[in-house]
């Protein structure tokens, strides 16, 4: 195979999961934005992800989050999916929403209030054995916001504990991932405000516990890519969410606010060996002002082009001037890979996979947008917390 064949098999076997509640209302304290034709119910927002993997051909799962996409019968769900051409992905955990997770839930100082936190985490496992996800996503809200309001150690102690009996709940094959964020909703001590953290809990708990990197959670300035490069050498790193800020945990599209990051991840993943079904690329994206169908299509093609600048760093050339400590020369042969113009490419592969090669003017031209405005009425509010 050609260097450009291996190139175009790899981005076609890409994969990204669209998260449901990118498809249902958003807003931010000060306003919800109501759109026309946004789901109703769990079935309508995989009808809509149905729409982003038909015309992007690599968005074949959805992240379902608990209880906002609670449903009767999960089973059924995930074959609902399935007829659409989907598969379910990460099963999200929610405790954040209910008044008794004021001071926190798993690492609360009350014992019943960790008690029923745990218990909703044990129910996702039992919804991911019905819908055949294999991976837990758990972020929480958890932290203080005065010095003193509560025993740092002793919560991260209760934290340990409960993580423990989750890890203790998973089948074969079921992964525990733990997504980490310094800061929001709590100010002062976030109880999983790093990875450091969440790698200490993981390494604990074994090898079906990884960390989740949200784009949108560290301090400014981070250097991502290390830590990406850190977490796959040592066999840690279980996905991510994507999504990309210019300020804190703005859920903006991945790729808008800083396309040369994401390409500086993707080259740290492929070069890490971590470019393929064991890492989970997950978006994490809320819509508020722009129609949430084509923003996912436009995540979901800004992540394959920087996963194509990444597969087109010539290795080689970069590992030969790196040797040599030819400073200017190693950073040339990035910055080249970077500054292609990939779409293309893209639009070849595309070609070549069945689907027309732009794939927001297919969206455009497919009426759907239209047809959902017409049949939905009322639709769902996305909840808070991504
Ligand atoms: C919160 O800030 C995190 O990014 C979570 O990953 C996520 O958005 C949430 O769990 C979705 O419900
Ligand atoms: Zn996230
Ligand atoms: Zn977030």
């Amino acid at each position: 195979m050609t260097e450009l064949a291996a190139v175009k098999a790899a981005l076609k076997t890409q994969a990204v999961e669209t998260p449901s509640w990118a498809y249902g209302n958003s807003g931010t304290r000060f306003k919800v934005f109501a759109q026309q034709g946004v789901p109703r119910d769990p079935r309508e927002k995989l009808a809509d992800a149905a729409q982003v993997h038909a015309v992007t051909g690599v968005a074949p799962t959805v992240a379902l989050h608990i209880p906002w996409d609670k449903v009767d019968d999960y089973a059924a769900l995930a074959k609902y999916a399935e007829d659409l051409g989907l598969r379910l992905g990460a099963i999200n955990s929610n405790t954040f929403q209910d008044d008794d997770y004021k001071l926190g839930s798993i690492c609360h100082a009350d014992p019943a209030v960790r008690r029923k936190a745990l218990d909703h985490l044990l129910e996702c496992v039992d919804i991911m054995d019905a819908t055949g996800s294999t991976d837990l996503k758990l972020w929480f809200a958890d932290g203080t916001n005065y010095p003193g309001q509560d025993d740092i150690r002793e919560r991260q102690d209760r934290l340990a504990e409960g993580l423990a009996e989750v890890y203790g709940r998973l089948g074969d094959g079921q992964r525990l991932l733990l997504e980490y964020k310094f800061f929001e909703p709590a100010f002062y001590a976030t109880d999983v405000p790093d990875w450091g953290t969440a790698y200490a809990h993981c390494l604990k708990l074994g090898e079906k516990a990884q960390v989740v990197v949200d784009t949108g959670h560290h301090a400014p300035g981070t250097n991502i890519e290390f830590i990406v490069a850190t977490l796959l050498r040592e066999g840690k790193l279980g996905g991510f969410d994507f999504n990309s800020r210019f300020y804190a945990d703005d859920d903006l599209m991945v790729g808008a606010a800083d396309p040369f990051q994401l390409f500086r991840i993707m080259y740290e993943v492929v070069r890490g060996g971590g470019y393929g079904p064991d890492v989970a690329f997950m978006l994490d994206q809320c819509h508020n002002i722009e129609p949430k169908i084509p923003a996912i299509i436009r995540s979901v093609m800004n992540v394959q082009e920087a996963t194509a600048k990444a597969l087109l760093v010539d290795r080689e050339a970069l590992a030969v001037a790196q040797r040599e400590g030819d400073v200017l020369e190693a950073n040339a042969v990035l910055m080249d890979a970077y500054n292609t113009d990939v779409r293309p490419l893209l639009a070849e592969v595309r070609g070549e996979m069945g689907l027309d090669a732009d794939p927001m003017g297919a969206y455009r031209r497919s009426g759907w947008a239209a047809k959902i405005v017409e049949e939905r009425v009322g639709g769902q509010q996305a909840g808070w917390g991504a």
